[in-house]
């Protein structure tokens, strides 16, 4: 038999190779190493280091599955979701910020775009010189985004964008915004555009008073008649799928992700539990605190072996949409609970932004509502089994 690692019960180590096992130690070093030093300090301020993004760049953990003609780092899916894993391990509007860049920028515009729109930022968006963000949400258009307002019109040489998007990671400092539009042009089928800052018409206000997410920055992108050329528009998709493809990928990332959170919690629910004593013993060596304590490393064991599972099926072109929605609705829903359980067995210190658990909590809320809420998944999941969609 072979003995028993708390922290790693399934030996996910072994199962990796030694390129995944070096990026992974990368990341987590910087993620440690510099993401965790400042965290406090931006989450309590509202605020998003900007230079993080050419940092992340500057160790290719941007469009780190993008091919290396065009500045990517030509990794695999397990290697992307081992990042996210060491970045949210710090704080999940990190690892937004990351997952944006890579799967909600970077990739419709490798997947979709022209070779002219490839060359012109891809790289840029892979050193972190420029960042990016994703509008598909609007006001009246979340869970069903089929049901979004704004419209791309055609106009001599191109097309007039109307409309408004919500809830935008990174909008307020990005360089470049992938939108999503009904097209006349297109029988009013959904396409992808490549937007800059600075187009006449183009704004993107900040979302104030975030109580969740607070590392990360949120805004609007409002389109006021933004007048683009055809090179803007992403020729090679059209339809729902096309945002989806994006999703799929920022999704699985994300199931990696919450379970870095979910191990910070946990870890340090062990520690805080082992070195405070109530009672005249250790708060750990009661039956309640390890059942809890059990309770997670099993979440997290199972959690993690198959977000695992399922990088080794997108690398082989086998992973479904639906095997997403598992990983993302569970490891998102059971790293929430672990984070709430985590800020529990901290007690009166479990509200300290020093001891951090809040925090995680507190961000797994959001984590746990973007990308398709908890619920939405759900009904994803029902429409496979029975053939019934029920929204
Ligand atoms: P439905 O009829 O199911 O599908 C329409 C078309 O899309 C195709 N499709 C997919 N393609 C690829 N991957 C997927 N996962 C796909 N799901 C659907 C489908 O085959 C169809 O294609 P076609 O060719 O027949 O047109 O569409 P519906 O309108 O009924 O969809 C319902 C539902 C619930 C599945 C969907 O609307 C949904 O997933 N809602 C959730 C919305 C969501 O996830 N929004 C995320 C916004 S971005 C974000 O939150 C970023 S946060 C990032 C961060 O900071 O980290
Ligand atoms: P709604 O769709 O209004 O849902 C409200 C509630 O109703 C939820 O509990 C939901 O599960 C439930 N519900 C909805 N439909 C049904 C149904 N048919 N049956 C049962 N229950 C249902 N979007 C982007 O495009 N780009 C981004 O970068 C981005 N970043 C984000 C960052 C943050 C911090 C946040 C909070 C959101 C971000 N989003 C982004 C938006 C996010 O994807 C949406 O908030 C999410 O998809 C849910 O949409 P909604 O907020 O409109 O909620």
């Amino acid at each position: 038999m072979g003995r028993f690692d708390w922290q790693d019960p399934f030996a996910l180590d072994a199962q990796l190779t030694d390129e995944e096992r070096m990026v992974r130690d990368a990341a987590r070093d910087y993620a440690q190493g510099e993401l965790l030093p400042r965290v406090t300090s931006a989450y309590l301020d509202e605020r998003f280091d900007r230079e993080i993004m050419s940092e992340m760049g500057a160790l290719g953990l941007l469009g780190a599955t993008i091919p290396e003609t065009y500045g990517g780092a030509g990794l695999g899916y397990v290697a992307y979701g081992l990042v996210a894993r060491e970045v949210e391990r710090v704080d999940s509007g990190y690892r937004s910020a990351m997952s944006v860049q890579s799967s909600l920028v970077m990739h419709p515009i490798n997947a979709y775009g022209t070779e002219a729109q490839k060359r012109k930022y891809l790289p840029k968006l892979a050193t972190g010189e420029w960042v990016g963000c994703f509008g598909l949400t609007e006001p009246d258009a979340g869970s069903d985004p089929g049901g979004m307002r704004t419209r791309a019109e055609k106009i001599d040489g191109g097309y007039r964008l109307t409309g408004t998007k919500m809830w935008i990671t990174n909008s307020p400092i990005a360089d470049v915004m992938v939108v999503w539009a009904k097209s006349d042009a297109h029988g009013g089928g959904i396409k992808g555009f490549v937007l800059e800052r600075g187009m006449k018409g183009l704004t993107t206000p900040k979302i104030e008073g975030k109580l969740s997410l607070r590392a990360s920055v949120t805004g609007e992108i409002v389109m006021d008649g933004v007048e683009v050329g055809e090179d803007a528009l992403l020729p090679d998709v059209q339809g729902l799928k096309g945002p989806f493809g994006c999703l799929n990928r920022a999704r699985y990332g994300i199931a990696w992700g919450v379970m870095g959170a979910a191990e910070a919690c946990m870890e340090a629910s062990r520690q805080y539990t082992l070195d405070r004593a109530q009672f005249g013993r250790p708060l750990a060596a009661n039956q309640l605190v390890q059942l809890k304590l059990a309770n997670m490393q099993t979440e997290i064991a199972l959690g993690l072996q198959a977000a695992l599972r399922a990088g080794r099926m997108f690398d082989e072109g086998t992973l479904a949409p639906e095997a997403i929605s598992i990983i993302k609705r569970n490891n998102c829903g059971k790293a929430l609970d672990i984070a709430r359980v985590a800020r529990d067995m901290h007690g009166g210190n479990g509200i300290s932004a020093e001891f951090h658990v809040i925090r995680h909590a507190i961000n797994l809320e959001t984590v746990n509502t973007y990308e398709g809420t908890h619920d939405v998944h759900a009904l994803i999941l029902g429409r496979a089994i029975t053939g019934i969609a029920a929204f």
